[in-house]
């Protein structure tokens, strides 16, 4: 598990990358690390992560970080090679679905990341200096 920092516009937040992760309900060792970190570490929202090429055997972790009351985005990642495969996501479909916000990206293109920030920006905490007096 690492921490780093990320710039959501003027806001320097903290990221948390957590061990892979496919059921709240652990089998791995790694996977409890991830789950205890979500019950117990207060955060503004879960970005769920999710290999597009696979959708389906992603979505059930997705629906269960929902009903587990988490604030979640769901990032379908590997659009480039979803896309390649010939799949196409319909993420306005998804979201309406889902009721979340889902960001279509690729990471390891650049692709989508700033969208995935300005979906981001609405769920982190109010910054005093950011109130007028
Ligand atoms: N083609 C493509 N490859 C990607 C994309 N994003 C990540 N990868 C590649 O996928 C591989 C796995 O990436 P990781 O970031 O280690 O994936 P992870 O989900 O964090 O894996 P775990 O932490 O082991 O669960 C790496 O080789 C990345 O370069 C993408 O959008 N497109
Ligand atoms: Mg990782």
């Amino acid at each position: 598990m690492s921490r780093g920092l990320a710039q959501i516009g003027e806001q320097t937040i903290t990221v948390i990358d957590t061990p892979g992760m496919y059921s709240l309900l652990p089998i791995s060792e790694e996977e409890k690390v991830t789950r205890d970190l979500l019950l117990i570490e207060p955060v503004s929202v879960v970005i769920h992560v999710v290999d597009g090429k696979n959708l389906g055997r992603m979505l059930p972790l997705t629906f269960q970080l929902i009903e587990a009351g988490l604030p979640v985005i769901l990032a379908v990642n590997m659009m480039d090679e979803a896309q390649g495969w010939g799949l196409n996501l319909r993420q306005d479909a998804l979201e309406m679905e889902l009721e979340i916000p889902v960001v279509c990206m690729s990471a390891a293109l650049n692709q989508g990341i700033d969208e995935l920030r300005q979906r981001i920006a609405p769920f982190l905490p109010i910054q005093t200096e950011m109130i007028p007096v």
